[in-house]
């Protein structure tokens, strides 16, 4: 195992923990909507999000205690995306990380409810009292995932997403869609991550000229992340993916392949991998992780 690999699976595993304890056990009331917030959460995911929280805290000398429960409140953010979005009113989708999605496994309404128990609970873990020591920075991490999973970030995203389907859009308009839709959370990810640092802590800090680096990678990278689905939603099978595989022809949407056709879609993976890496080369060895991961983001099957 490369040593990029260890670091990703210790980071995987520990979340895995992170949030086994963060969600309300199975037994405790209400049943049923606590195992089914268990069911859309644990055992399943990349985890990229908290990959990237991780890796730019650890640029700016962040402590593992706080980057987990900022990294825990993104992933949770994101498993509540993922739920409402399969969800018949949305994308209709009856498979999620290779297992039943959550309406299926349980029923609408119950879906509903985990999407919204879910969400609080990620700013529950953001608001943790004793956890971080700069109130104001953690303030701001908590306006920052608030804006971007709302409706000028992932939310606001989605509804343009529904509305596109059937629509001619150009590619600064799916752009402009995709920033919004998946590129806001992925930003927040990576610069909570580095705001989880406080100032004369171990490690470098968060000064200006860092934090600019970093929010440009993470633009990038939430732009490439999405041209790689477009294309793996075209070149990868559904076992590989764990989601329906060409689900975005079958619902005649706009994606990066069929505006840009797929090979110019690699193209523009490879660019947005370079301009993501690109503001990253003046910290050498402190920004490692962060590339490494934009490799993985752009090389990925699944
Ligand atoms: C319902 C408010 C609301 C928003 C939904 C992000 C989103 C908006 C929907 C997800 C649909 C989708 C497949 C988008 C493409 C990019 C994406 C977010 C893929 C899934 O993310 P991964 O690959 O998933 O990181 P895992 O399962 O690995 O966590």
């Amino acid at each position: 195992m490369t040593d990029f690999q260890n670091w990703m699976f210790s980071i995987q595993s520990r979340m895995e923990l992170v949030l086994d304890k963060l969600l309300p056990p199975a037994h405790i009331a209400p049943q049923r909507l606590h195992q089914a917030m268990r069911y859309a959460v644990l055992g399943g995911g990349k985890r990229v999000r908290a990959l990237l929280t991780h890796a730019a805290g650890e640029m700016c000398g962040a402590s593992p205690q706080k980057l987990e429960f900022a990294a825990a409140a993104v992933e949770l953010i994101h498993a509540y995306s993922l739920v409402h979005d399969d969800m018949p009113c949305m994308d209709d989708d009856d498979l999620r990380r290779g297992k039943p999605s959550c309406h299926k496994q349980y029923d609408d309404a119950t879906a509903l409810l985990v999407g919204d128990a879910l969400q609080s609970l990620a700013f529950q873990s953001l608001a943790q009292p004793d956890v971080y020591t700069n109130a104001a920075r953690q303030l701001e991490m908590v306006n920052l995932l608030a804006i971007a999973s709302g409706s000028r970030g992932m939310a606001g995203g989605q509804a343009i997403d529904l509305a596109s389907i059937g629509q001619n859009l150009n590619q600064a308009e799916l752009e402009y869609m995709h920033i919004q839709k998946t590129g806001a959370l992925i930003r927040a990810a990576t610069l909570i991550g580095a705001y989880c640092t406080d100032e004369g802590e171990v490690g470098a800090g968060l000064s200006i000229d860092r934090t600019q680096a970093i929010d440009r990678y993470a633009q990038c990278i939430g732009l490439a992340f999405q041209v790689v689905d477009d294309i793996l939603d075209i070149e990868a099978e559904t076992a590989t993916l764990g989601k329906t595989a060409g689900k975005d022809a079958q619902s005649n949407k706009p994606t990066y392949v069929t505006i840009l056709g797929l090979s110019r879609a690699k193209q523009l993976a490879v660019e947005l991998y370079e301009n993501a890496v690109e503001p990253l080369s003046a910290y050498s060895s402190e920004a490692t992780r962060l590339i490494q991961l934009a490799t993985f983001i752009t090389q990925r099957n699944f």
